[in-house]
């Protein structure tokens, strides 16, 4: 059997971390240990800082699904210092506001340095998970520079408004001020890394596991070619909604999915990833044969089945692994993949 999911960081991690627990434990029916999982990791959040290459997303599943993450905070490394950090500071280097921790730096240089000896991202990938393990083929969505970026107030600027990177956006400025406008730099010159597209259309299902739906799975569904190797894919594809209650569990979907006019709901998020047989928001091709909502939203069933996705009300709190594996069940019933 073959899964393949499209991921941003926490939320994408968390999920797969469940994934493969209920793999393991038999609690996913049909997958057992020759259960392959491909992973097609945003690459959007990328920032190049200090002169290094930083990948959080591809860390944030490398780390975590390679049992080397900080569980409290999500990201970066466990057991971690922060004397570069604090030295960088010192010499009152900028941005002292992105925390590079010590042990994270590493995973930092030596992948700037097999970029810089000509190796793609997707080779990088491929060589720290040999240490890493993750137990899944982590794959970028390409091997292209594509980079969010978001504008923001400005009062100072003549146009009112001036545009900071994400990473600026979430972690200096906490997403605490609006989102005008969802920049992809880059995005629509980039060009699906290698595996992606046969990981889309040669797999038994695709899942959209609860992350960011615009600046995490946008951007992977955003880079040419991936809707329509969705589209034509064999494989049906289902999602789980980010969006609980009419807001986000945690991060900045709420902002993000406001500054593109989407409704923070449930069954907008569906319709903005459209359904496979029509198209979703800005009439791109759409994606989904179905999509799971909270038991609390189990109002915007309908209004999802409406829109063509067949959808389903279900707990979709990622409280342990055992809640996230029954997800990862009910993801895969609900497409008759068994
Ligand atoms: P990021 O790249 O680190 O922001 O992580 P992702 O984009 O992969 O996931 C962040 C999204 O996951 C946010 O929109 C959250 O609302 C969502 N999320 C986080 N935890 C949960 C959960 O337990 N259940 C659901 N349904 N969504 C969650
Ligand atoms: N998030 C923060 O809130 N503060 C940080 O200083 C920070 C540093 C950082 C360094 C490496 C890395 O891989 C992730 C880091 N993050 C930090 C998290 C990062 O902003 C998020 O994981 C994603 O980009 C959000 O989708
Ligand atoms: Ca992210």
């Amino acid at each position: 059997q073959k899964i393949t999911v499209l991921s941003g960081g926490v939320g994408g991690a968390r999920f797969l971390r469940g994934l493969l627990h209920g793999l393991r434990t038999g609690l996913v029916p049909g997958g057992d240990a020759t259960t392959e999982v491909t992973v097609v990791a945003n690459t959007a959040d990328d920032l190049w800082v200090h002169g290094l290459k930083v990948c959080p997303d591809l860390d944030t599943v490398m780390y975590t699904l390679g049992d080397g993450i900080d569980l409290e905070r999500g990201w970066g490394r466990r057991d971690e210092t922060w004397h570069v950090k604090e030295e960088l500071a010192a010499y009152g280097v900028e941005p002292t506001w992105f925390g590079l921790g010590d042990r994270d730096v590493a995973t930092h240089l030596v992948r700037t340095q097999m970029l810089e000896a000509g190796y793609p991202l997707s080779a990088v990938t491929e060589a720290l998970c040999r240490r890493w393990q993750p137990g899944v083929r982590l794959l970028p969505m390409t091997d292209d520079r594509v980079e969010t970026h978001v504008a923001v107030p400005d009062e100072g600027s003549p146009s009112g408004q001036r545009v900071v990177h994400f990473q600026e956006y979430w972690v200096r400025l906490r997403a605490a001020v609006p989102a005008l406008a969802v920049v992809p730099v880059g995005l629509a010159e980039s060009a699906p890394a290698p595996g992606v597209l046969e990981a889309l259309t040669e797999t038994d299902v695709v899942v959209l596991p609860p992350s960011n739906p615009v600046v995490s799975l946008g951007t992977v569904l955003g880079v040419p070619g991936v809707r329509d190797a969705l589209r034509r894919s064999p494989a049906p594809v289902v999602g789980l909604s980010p969006v609980v209650g009419r807001d986000h569990v945690h991060g900045m979907a709420r902002q993000v999915l406001t500054a593109i006019g989407v409704e923070v709901s449930a069954g907008a998020v569906a319709r903005h990833h459209g359904a496979r047989s029509g198209t979703g928001t800005d009439g791109v091709p759409g994606v989904l044969d179905a999509w799971l909502v909270d038991t609390r939203d189990a109002d915007e069933v309908a209004g999802v089945e409406a829109a063509g996705i067949a959808a389903r009300a279900v707990p979709l709190m990622m409280t342990d692994l055992d809640a996230t594996a029954a997800m990862a069940v009910a993801a895969l019933d609900l497409v008759g993949v068994r």
